[in-house]
């Protein structure tokens, strides 16, 4: 392992900084030397960072060499914002923040969107991005990819930091590394200027100036005041409802939270992320009976989970409210680590503060044993609902239509992951999403992984790549054949490092549907619409991969089981009716329409 080098003497950072690396070298010489390159491998791997995801260029194409030859895992893509968005969902999978290495201004910017989706997601994430000279950048002087990062990534993130000495850098990691994790995940900008790696100085002073993180994501203990009010609540409501939110799946609280919801006998919904942390299947799972929960509620317990667009703000009609900015009455608890998300939207009348396993832990301590059913008829008539909706939605599953549309490839996939409950499902489109999202349950904790908070486009590839490095297991990607388009270069890396992902596009020619025509009748396609009957399998076939083109279910049931079976990348170009699917999926009422036709 390379990690101490007998340096040549690189002039260390002159003009910005005091010269303090040469000053120690002449009142106490060494012959062993250690670099900005080597002080930075040896900061990650001190705190568990085994994987970089990234792209090299200059300034730190050789700090991806060596971390590879440290022993480090470094997955090199095609597009640094797909690197981005692979470090973000490894660091929402672990609980480590996922380190997105980048270039200068152009490759900084390209994994800027990563960040800031990061952030707005909560997943703890790093993009470390070398930068140029400061004195020019500074000046504007113009040098190679002159940009001010720092500037510029400060509003987009959590925190940002910048390092100018190489003794700087274990500090500057570990701040990075607390940030990242500690309270309310999200994403952390970490400045590196190209100066910086090559500064030595002496290999045990270095050394130590590297910190080990103790306890980066501290417990935050709920005060008992809080839990009782909450569960007073809880225990007097005669409509109960808990909502699960990605936070409470991020929280690795699986065991306890089912208890919760067990001991209590109260409904739940999982919001997409959280699908799976029970399964899908659990009786007292209201999903199938959604939107007559959210209305019919009197007490609802947000756990990890914000009242934001998702959830419609916590008004309006979706809850009851008789317009749309109305409130539906309900009495909201809300479990959350950030003590600022109560009041966001609707009043909380109970904000229960803490991190979301030790909040669950204190409410099933003093819940006891003791604790009343909800109301029958209330359980009763989500039953009902459910019955209907299930009914409902099995009868449609069970068509056959030519061409094949959402539901009996959907139909497909669901079968595919019920008897593959450990694969990770990653998700993005319109229909493709929206469709999938309620026809596919899932089984375990942490293997959805969509589009979230923004419903963002272009996650696929970057999640699929991380999902099987950090997951080390199988991953199907359930694409809209936009959504692919985003991302879809990285099935070379997939192919490059041989992973067990099988992409499925829900191919329907376009953005909604492939059916749309230029109006006006000139040469020029809607705006809509891509090339008719694309043969995306191709793409997968020119780097090695599997590609299957597949127009009926049956073909789709083969094509994807052949590809879990071998673990081969594989492409499965699945032929829907373009017609089938509808404008924005099913938040079409967030698209705004013309007053007059
Ligand atoms: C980064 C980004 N750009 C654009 C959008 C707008 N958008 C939402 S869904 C979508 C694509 C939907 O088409 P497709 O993936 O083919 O799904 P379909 O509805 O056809 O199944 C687009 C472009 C977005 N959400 N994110
Ligand atoms: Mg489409």
């Amino acid at each position: 392992m390379e990690t101490v080098t007998a340096t040549r003497k690189e002039t260390p950072h002159a003009s910005s900084a005091p010269d303090t690396a040469s000053a120690r070298e002449a009142s106490a010489p060494s012959t062993q030397e250690i670099d900005g390159f080597h002080l930075l491998i040896d900061a990650l791997k001190e705190n568990g960072i085994d994987t970089i995801f990234g792209l090299p260029g200059i300034p730190i194409s050789d700090l991806t060499r060596k971390a590879q030859a440290s022993g480090i895992r470094v997955i090199s893509f095609r597009h640094e914002q797909n690197a981005g968005y692979a470090a973000s969902i490894a660091g929402y999978l672990t609980q480590k923040p996922g380190i997105c290495l980048t270039v200068s201004a152009p490759g900084f910017l390209n994994g800027l969107t990563a960040l800031a989706n990061a952030t707005t997601n909560c997943f703890p994430m790093i993009l470390v991005s070398g930068s140029s000279e400061r004195e020019i950048v500074d000046l504007q002087q113009g040098d190679y990819e002159e940009m001010d990062q720092l500037a510029i990534a400060k509003p987009l993130c959590k925190a940002a930091f910048r390092v100018l000495h190489a003794e700087d850098i274990g500090i500057g990691v570990a701040r990075a590394i607390r940030a990242a994790v500690s309270g309310r995940p999200g994403g952390i900008y970490l400045d590196l200027p190209a100066k910086l790696f090559p500064q030595a100085i002496d290999a045990e002073a270095g050394k130590h100036s590297l910190i080990k993180v103790v306890d980066p994501a501290p417990r935050q203990i709920p005060s008992n005041e809080s839990v009782a009010r909450a569960l007073e609540l809880l225990k007097n409501a005669a409509r109960p409802l808990i909502i699960l939110g990605k936070g409470a799946a991020y929280a690795q609280a699986d065991a306890d939270i089912r208890t919760l919801i067990e001991k209590t006998g109260i409904p739940y919904l999982p919001m997409s992320m959280a699908k799976g942390l029970l399964p899908d299947t659990h009786e007292q799972s209201a999903a199938a009976a959604r939107s007559f929960v959210l209305p019919e509620s009197d007490v609802v317990m947000l756990i990890g989970a914000r009242l934001n667009w998702l959830l419609s703000h916590g008004k309006g009609k979706t809850w009851g409210g008789a317009s749309p900015k109305a409130w539906g009455g309900q009495k909201f608890i809300q479990v959350d680590i950030s003590p600022t998300e109560a009041d966001s939207n609707v009043r909380i009348d109970a904000p229960v503060v803490g991190d979301i396993g030790s909040c669950v832990k204190a409410m099933l301590a003093q819940i006891g044993a003791n604790w009343r059913q909800p109301p029958s008829e209330w359980l009763d008539a989500i039953g009902e609902r459910k019955r209907k909706n299930v009914a409902k939605m099995a009868e449609t599953l069970s068509k056959n239509p030519t061409p094949m549309n959402f539901h009996s490839a959907l139909n497909v996939v669901r079968d595919i992951v019920k008897a593959n409950p450990d694969a990770y499902l990653v998700n993005e489109g319109a229909n493709a999403l929206d469709f999938t999202r309620s026809i596919v349950d899932m089984y375990k904790p942490r293997k959805r992984l969509d589009v979230g908070t923004w419903g963002i486009m272009g996650i696929g590839m970057g999640f699929s790549i991380a999902a099987a490095v950090v997951g080390k297991g199988q991953v199907i990607a359930i694409e809209g054949d936009s959504a692919f388009g985003f991302s879809g270069m990285e099935v070379e890396t997939i192919c490059r490092y041989g992973l067990p992902v099988c992409v499925v596009i829900l191919n329907n020619n376009g953005v909604y549907r492939g059916d749309e025509v230029n109006p006006t009748g000139g040469p020029d396609p809607a705006p809509l619409v891509f090339v008719k009957d694309a043969r995306y399998e191709k793409l997968m076939e020119a780097f090695g991969g599997v590609g299957v083109q597949v127009t009926t279910p049956d073909e789709l049931r083969k094509a994807m089981e052949d590809a879990i079976r071998s673990g081969k990348p594989t492409l499965v170009n699945a032929m829907i009716d373009e017609g089938a699917g509808t404008e924005s999926g099913r938040i079409t009422g967030l698209n705004p329409t013309a007053k007059k036709k």
